[in-house]
């Protein structure tokens, strides 16, 4: 018997060997006296443990602790939600009803609270007198400056209409009324005046302090996104030497200790870099062919190592309908990646639980791209002058107070052909990961949710630069310990 049979037996009988060891086995190895003596023992793992460690001791001169045979860790992967569109038609009865249903799911959240216990709908205010205390929830129709640098506010509800002075002394509400945007949904309480309600206080649906959980297994999962295969920009050999760094073929030790403990991979959208998504597109194109790109893209993924699941959704550079939410890649653009059985594709939004094995049960991840990050850098004060798209946390965290991924109508086209809101952030995640700034990682706490503004695979484009970003950092991964909880962010665009 050779030492290629040998191999083959093993395979055969489901054992694994490593590339390190079988390198470490002579060729003058006397397979036959070997298999004479142990391998018709050979039964369970433990067994071949005992093999290989005895292969050790008689054959070579190796380390021990340098193999690597624990047991194969667990890893799983249910997607909690994700979006099902039943109909692409939509009229404006849908769009109604779309509201409606968002105003009663923000609506459940508020009435949590304990300062909007006895909420009264906005018909009965004319039935309160001066100067009464009340709570109310309504949609932000309108939100109005005064010359004295006041806030007027217009809320609505399925009953009516009311308008809310927040005035400028009281500090903490003027500070919550920064981030007011139009169209969402807050609970307000203050007494009643002549045809307005004084405000005391503004509340947001909020997210709740979250249990920080840790698993006992010593896994981690890596999130990226925009890889935009198929731009010139495209840092392929960054990407490469990603790739490389999650098989074990790249990095020093403890960097490959690191990857060796990777089980799941999140790519948050713009897997490649589309055809004619702007203009004059073409010119920085080096695939210019929508299913090459994808093509290219699966080539890469699926050289990572198959014990790593991989979840995608779509972002605005895929070959998909803009509008939120966005189904799942195409089959018949993507097909090449759907072809890769670790591969699970996800909408976007989607909430994705992880890890959920041997009674531990596991991590939510929300997953969006942020198309609509442009409008809310640009529209949200407090967001531009901190820093814009530098602050993907700062985005994150007003979305997580909003309970909700795009509350403004106008922020990004939605379709509302489904019987609830897939934007109203039900879930409360354990992880929230977002694409699309291309600025650098951005990684921070907030509730105990961990908040990840992904990084990129593409340098600055000329239509990039001209829009201002010049702040674009690719080539940098967020390696996250589920065990600890520790996140590394490695970059891969050095030397
Ligand atoms: O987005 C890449 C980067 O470019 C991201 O920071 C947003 C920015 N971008 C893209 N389109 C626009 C528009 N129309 N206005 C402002 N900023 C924009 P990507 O989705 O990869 O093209
Ligand atoms: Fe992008
Ligand atoms: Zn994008």
């Amino acid at each position: 018997m050779s030492k290629k049979d040998f191999v083959g037996w093993l395979y055969d009988n489901n054992y694994m060997i490593t590339p390190k060891l079988l390198d470490n086995i002579q060729d003058s190895f006397d397979f036959n006296g070997f298999f004479e003596n142990k391998g018709k023992f050979l039964e369970s793992q433990e067994d071949v443990l005992m093999l290989t460690e005895d292969l050790l001791k008689n054959l070579m001169k190796f380390e021990l602790k340098e193999t690597n045979f624990e047991k194969e860790l667990d890893s799983n992967v249910e997607i909690i939600s994700n979006y099902s569109s039943a109909s692409n038609k939509k009229v404006v009865k849908d769009f109604v009803m779309y509201f409606r249903k968002r105003y009663e799911q923000i609506k459940g959240f508020l009435l949590t609270r304990s300062e909007l216990q006895g909420v009264i709908s906005l018909n009965r205010i004319i039935k309160k007198t001066e100067n009464e205390p009340v709570a109310l929830i309504g949609i932000v129709l309108e939100k109005n400056e005064t010359k004295n640098g006041h806030f007027i506010i217009t809320l609505e509800d399925p009953t009516g209409r009311v308008k809310v002075l927040i005035h400028k002394k009281n500090k903490e509400m003027m500070e919550a009324a920064e981030e007011l945007v139009l169209d969402e949904i807050v609970g307000v309480t203050g007494v009643v005046g002549s045809d307005i309600v004084f405000g005391d206080a503004l509340i947001y649906p909020e997210v709740p302090l979250k249990e920080f959980k840790k698993c006992s297994d010593d896994v981690c999962a890596v999130f990226t996104s925009d890889l935009h295969v198929g731009s010139d920009m495209f840092v392929e050999d960054d990407f490469k030497k990603f790739i490389g760094w999650l098989n074990l073929e790249y990095g020093d030790d403890d960097q490959k200790e690191m990857a060796r403990k990777v089980k799941y991979l999140f790519i948050a959208g713009d897997l490649v870099d589309g055809v004619g998504i702007y203009p004059n597109q073409d010119k920085e194109l080096v695939i210019k062919d929508i299913v090459e790109q994808y093509n290219k893209c699966a080539e890469y993924l699926g050289k990572v190592r198959k014990d790593i699941k991989i979840m995608i959704c779509g972002g605005n550079h895929d070959a998909l309908r803009i509008a939120e939410p966005q189904p799942v890649l195409n089959r018949e653009f993507a097909g090449s990646l759907y072809k890769l059985e670790n591969v699970y594709m996800v909408t976007n939004p989607s909430v994705i639980n992880i890890h959920k094995v041997n009674g531990f049960t596991g991590f939510n991840v929300l997953m969006y791209h942020g198309y609509c990050f442009d409008y809310y850098v640009n529209n949200v004060n407090y967001i531009r002058m901190a820093g814009g798209y530098d602050r993907a946390d700062l985005l994150m965290e007003f979305f997580l107070r909003k309970r909700h991924l795009s509350p403004t109508h106008s922020a990004t086209l939605y379709m509302p052909d489904v019987d609830k809101d897939p934007l109203v952030i039900e879930t409360v995640p354990d992880f929230f990961v977002t694409g699309h700034v291309h600025h650098d990682v951005v990684v921070k706490n907030y509730k105990n949710i961990t908040m990840i503004g992904a990084g990129s695979w593409q340098k600055m484009t000329a239509f990039q630069e001209k829009l201002g970003h010049t702040n674009i950092i690719p080539s940098r991964v967020a390696v996250v310990s589920l065990k600890t909880r520790q996140v590394k962010v490695v970059d891969f665009g050095k030397e």
